[in-house]
C-alpha cells in the first residue's frame, strides 16, 4: 500500500482552516518572546528518527503475543511500512537493520527501494544474543565475553559481517548492545570477562573501515540478572575511550534503572564527544518499552535541552547523532506506536528550542533557580503541537498523521494485502 499526494493534500485541505488560526496564534505568541519560527521549522523539518527494522509488527511480551495481521513479511515490506510512516510524519526517513533479521539479500533492489521511498540506512545491529539455525558455537554463555575463543571469534566475525551489510547500504554506523553477563552470582569472573569484551570489541574496531562508528549500547539487567558485561554508561565509555575516536556511548532511554538523571548523562558524554546515538522509548520501571512520551514527558524535554544545547555549544548540527525509536509493541497496532513516539519526540525537540539559552545561563551564573525553572517550564507547558505540525506541512507530510492513518484505513489495507496471519522476522 502507499499513500498518494493526492490523499495527502486533501486530508490537509479539510484540516487547514484549523490549523493556521491555532498556528496563527503560536506563532505570534512565539515571535513575542523573540523566537525565530522560521529556524525551529527548518530545524523540525530536517530532524529524521530512523525506524528500527523490527519494530513494525506486534512485538509482544515474553508471556504472550497479540498480532494484529497485516505485518511486513520481509524486508522489502518493512521498508515500505517506514515508507508509509515517513509519508504521513515526514520525519522517519530512515530504516535501521538488525541483522540477521533483516539481510537485504539484493541490495541494489534495496537500495533502489528506498531511493524510492525517500530513506536511507541507519546505524546497523548485530545480534549475538539468541544462537541462529545452523550457527557452529552457541551464546548461551555469552559472545564477546565468552570463555572461549571460538565463540568470541564467531561473534567478532558477525559483527565484521553486518559492518559489510552496513557499507554496501551506505552507512557508517555499527551498533553492538550485548546480552552478555552472569545470571547468577560467581557464574564468572566480572574483571576477566570485561576484558575479553574490552579485547573483542578492539578486534571489531580494526576490522572496521575508516570512517566507520562504533555504538556501544548499555543496559543494567535482563537477561543477565545478576551481572550484565556492560551495565551502564560509565562501562560503555570506559570501553569506548579505549577503542578510539569512532566509538561512541549509545544511550537507550529504557536502559537505566528507575530514576537515573539521564539528561545528566547525556551531558556529560556530549561534552566529552562520546555521545554517538540514541534510542527511543519509554518506562515506568525499567525498560519497558512503552511509547515514547507516553509516562515521562517532562524527562524527554529536559534530555532534549540537554541535547539542543549541548550540540549547539560545539556547533554540531542534530544530524551529528544517530536517531532511533526502539520500542516494542505489545497491544497498540505498532504503526500508530510509531507515529506516536517520533510525534513525541518532536514535540519534545520544539520545546527544547523554545528555551531562551541566553536567559537560563544568566539566571544560572545569578544563581537564580526560581528564574531558570521558570524558564525551563515556560518552554515545556507551551503547547507547540501547531509548530510541529507546520513543519510536517511545509516538509509534504500530513496535518494529523494518526487521524489518517486511521482515515486511509491503513491496517485495512495491510491486512487484505498480507493476511490476518502474516508475522515479522525479529522480536
Ligand atoms: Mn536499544
Amino acid at each position: 500500500m502507499r499513500i498518494t499526494k493526492e490523499q495527502i493534500t486533501s486530508s490537509n485541505e479539510k484540516r487547514l482552516k484549523q490549523h493556521q488560526s491555532r498556528w496563527h496564534v503560536l506563532k505570534e505568541q512565539l515571535e513575542e518572546k523573540g523566537a525565530d519560527t522560521n529556524e525551529m521549522i527548518k530545524q523540525l523539518r530536517l530532524f529524521q528518527i530512523a525506524i528500527p527494522s523490527w519494530a513494525l509488527g506486534t512485538g509482544g511480551t515474553r508471556f504472550g503475543r497479540f498480532p494484529i495481521g497485516g505485518a511486513p513479511r520481509n524486508l522489502e515490506e518493512k521498508m515500505m511500512d517506514i515508507g508509509l510512516l515517513h509519508s504521513l510524519n515526514s520525519s522517519s526517513g530512515a530504516i535501521s537493520l538488525h541483522i540477521p533479521w533483516d539481510i537485504p539479500d539484493n541490495i541494489p533492489n534495496i537500495k533502489s527501494l528506498a531511493k524510492e521511498l525517500d530513506l536511507r540506512f541507519d546505524a546497523v545491529n548485530s545480534n549475538t544474543f539468541q544462537d541462529q539455525p545452523n550457527q557452529k558455537y552457541s551464546y548461551r554463555y555469552g559472545s564477546l565475553s565468552h570463555t572461549d575463543k571460538n565463540v568470541r571469534n564467531q561473534a567478532i566475525a558477525h559483527n565484521l559481517e553486518v559492518v559489510k551489510y552496513g557499507v554496501a547500504l551506505g552507512t557508517n554506523v555499527l551498533s553492538v548492545w550485548l546480552s552478555d553477563g552472569a545470571i547468577f552470582p560467581g557464574q564468572h569472573n566480572i574483571r576477566e570477562a570485561l576484558q575479553r569484551t574490552s579485547d573483542s570489541l578492539q578486534q571489531i574496531y580494526k576490522g572496521m573501515p575508516d570512517d566507520f562508528e562504533m555504538l556501544v549500547e548499555y543496559k543494567p539487567f535482563e537477561p543477565a540478572f545478576y551481572a550484565t558485561v556492560i551495565p551502564d554508561w560509565g562501562t560503555s565509555l570506559l570501553l569506548v575511550n579505549k577503542l578510539g575516536d569512532r566509538a561512541k556511548t549509545l544511550v537507550d532511554l529504557g536502559h537505566h534503572l528507575p530514576n537515573a538523571n539521564i539528561e545528566q548523562v547525556v551531558a556529560t558524554l556530549l561534552s566529552e564527544k562520546k555521545l554517538g546515538g540514541f534510542h527511543f522509548n519509554d518506562s515506568k520501571y525499567a525498560d519497558d518499552d512503552l511509547t515514547t512520551g507516553s509516562i515521562k514527558p517532562y524527562q524527554l524535554f529536559l534530555i532534549f535541552h540537554e541535547l539542543v544545547e549541548g550540540l549547539r555549544a560545539q556547533n554540531l548540527p542534530m544530524q551529528h547523532l544517530s536517531w532511533m525509536i526502539d520500542a516494542s509493541h505489545n497491544i497498540k497496532d505498532p504503526l500508530e506506536d510509531l507515529l506516536q513516539s517520533v510525534e513525541a519526540i518532536k514535540l519534545s525537540f520544539a520545546q527544547a528550542l523554545l528555551v531562551s539559552e541566553n536567559r537560563l545561563h544568566d539566571a544560572q551564573l545569578q544563581n537564580d533557580p526560581a528564574l531558570a525553572q521558570e524558564i525551563l517550564q515556560d518552554a515545556f507547558r507551551t503547547d507547540v503541537r501547531p509548530l510541529v505540525a507546520e513543519a510536517r506541512l511545509q516538509e509534504g507530510g500530513v496535518l494529523e498523521p494518526i487521524g489518517c492513518y486511521r482515515e486511509f484505513k491503513v491496517r485495512g489495507e495491510l491486512i487484505k494485502e498480507r493476511g490476518k496471519n502474516a508475522v515479522a522476522t525479529g522480536l
